[in-house]
This record gives structure tokens, C-alpha cells and sequence, in this order.
């Protein structure tokens, strides 16, 4: 089998990144340099026309959107290594909460983060074309109170959705190693989790998994 990652350190990439390291899938990691436009090269437009990171290429063909990567590589490798479940309703819950990441949390972080100070958007290269194209009100302090408030909206979901479960869907699965990444972000971005504390100690819960606080580690 062969298994080609393309990345960007400490990007969306970092989820896959992630679910590779708790699946213990070895791969051929390329990483591309946003700033140098690696993801806008024609090339690498042929392997993923969104111009963006992540992607895998298995066998031959080319998975983009980290939330496709996630359920095809938990589908394939994560059954049998008891990370993700095999088709049925536990398998809808934890696609659930995969989708549910991507479509709705990420289109209010995405809101946040792109309503701050440049200094709080981390190395400016990551994001870099998506940040050339903000308005004024898309950086007003209007839209970072809206954002802020679809985010802790989202977290009231996950809160209850965590209560009297220690991980997503009961046992550790690849839905918490995808959400955990988005959710360790959008704290990242100041969001205060203490109001949440089903979410807060799921989080730490999830750093303490070895694989991703072997990663945390490395950043
Ligand atoms: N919805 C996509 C988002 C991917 C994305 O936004 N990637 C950013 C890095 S965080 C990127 O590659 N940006 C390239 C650029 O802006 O040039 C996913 O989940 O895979």
C-alpha cells in the first residue's frame, strides 16, 4: 500500500496528522510551504483543486477535506484497531461529530480567527490567501463577538453531548482525535473553556492519549 500525506505544520493538517499517529499508519509526509504558494502550484492543484492542506493520496487516489480523510482512514484501518466503529449507529455517531466539526464549529472559528489582530493568527503564512481577501467587518469587533458566540454555542453541544461519557461516542475513537485538534485550536484563540467543563476535561483527557501527546510535544 502506499500513502502519501501532503501538510503544513500547525494547519488543519495537524488532525490528520493526528489520526495517522493514533492509526500508527506509515506514510510518505510531504510538507508544502503556504508561504512559498506550494498549495497553488498546478501540480499540487491536479492532487487537490482547493489549493489547500490536508491531502492523502492511497493507492493512487487523491482524499482532500479533513473531515473525508478522517472517516475514509478510520473506515479502512481504524475497525480493527478499535478506533472507529464498523458501520451501524455508533458509526453515524461518530460521522456526526466528524461532520458536525468541519461544517459547523470550523465555519465559526474560521469567523474568529480571521476577525483578530495579526499577532493572534499565529505564523502568517498558514491561511495566508484566505486572510488576503478579509473585509473590514470580517475583522470588525462585531463579527468577533458573533463568532465568539456561535463558538460557545457549539461547545454547549459538545458539553452535553460529553455528559457521563469519557470520550465522543463512550470509548476513545477517531471523532475525538478529529475534534480534538479543532477545539485545541479555537482555545488557542483565547476562547475561554470554563464554562464547558464536560469539553475541558475531555480535552485533557484526549492530550493524554500517547500519540497525540507525543505529537503535542513535538510542535
Ligand atoms: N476544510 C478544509 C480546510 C483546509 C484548510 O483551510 N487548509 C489551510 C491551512 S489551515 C490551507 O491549506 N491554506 C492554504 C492557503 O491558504 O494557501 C479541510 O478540513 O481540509
Amino acid at each position: 500500500m502506499s500513502l502519501t500525506f501532503y501538510a503544513a505544520p500547525m494547519s488543519t493538517a495537524s488532525i490528520t496528522e493526528a489520526v495517522l499517529a493514533e492509526l500508527g499508519i506509515d506514510c510518505d509526509r510531504i510538507d508544502l510551504d503556504l508561504s512559498a504558494g506550494d498549495t497553488k502550484k498546478p501540480e499540487y492543484l491536479k492532487i487537490n483543486p482547493n489549493g489547500k492542506v490536508p491531502t492523502i493520496v492511497h493507492d493512487g487516489t487523491a482524499i482532500w477535506e479533513s473531515s473525508a480523510i478522517t472517516m475514509y482512514l478510520g473506515e479502512l484501518f481504524g475497525v480493527d484497531a478499535k478506533l472507529y466503529p464498523a458501520p451501524g449507529p455508533q458509526r453515524g455517531e461518530a460521522m456526526k461529530w466528524i461532520a458536525w466539526s468541519n461544517v459547523t464549529l470550523a465555519e465559526s472559528a474560521g469567523r474568529l480567527f480571521v476577525s483578530l489582530p495579526p499577532e493572534m493568527q499565529g505564523d502568517p503564512a498558514t491561511n495566508a490567501t484566505e486572510l488576503e481577501k478579509v473585509t473590514s467587518e470580517q475583522k470588525s469587533e462585531i463579527a468577533m463577538e458573533r463568532a465568539k458566540a456561535d463558538i460557545a454555542d457549539c461547545f454547549n453541544i459538545l458539553n452535553i453531548g460529553l455528559e457521563g461519557r469519557s470520550f465522543l461516542i463512550g470509548e476513545y475513537s477517531l471523532a475525538d482525535t478529529h475534534l480534538q485538534g479543532l477545539v485545541g485550536w479555537i482555545a488557542s484563540m483565547n476562547v475561554d473553556l470554563t464554562p464547558f467543563p464536560n469539553v475541558t476535561e475531555w480535552l485533557q483527557r484526549c492530550y493524554q492519549r500517547p500519540a497525540i501527546a507525543k505529537l503535542m510535544a513535538g510542535w
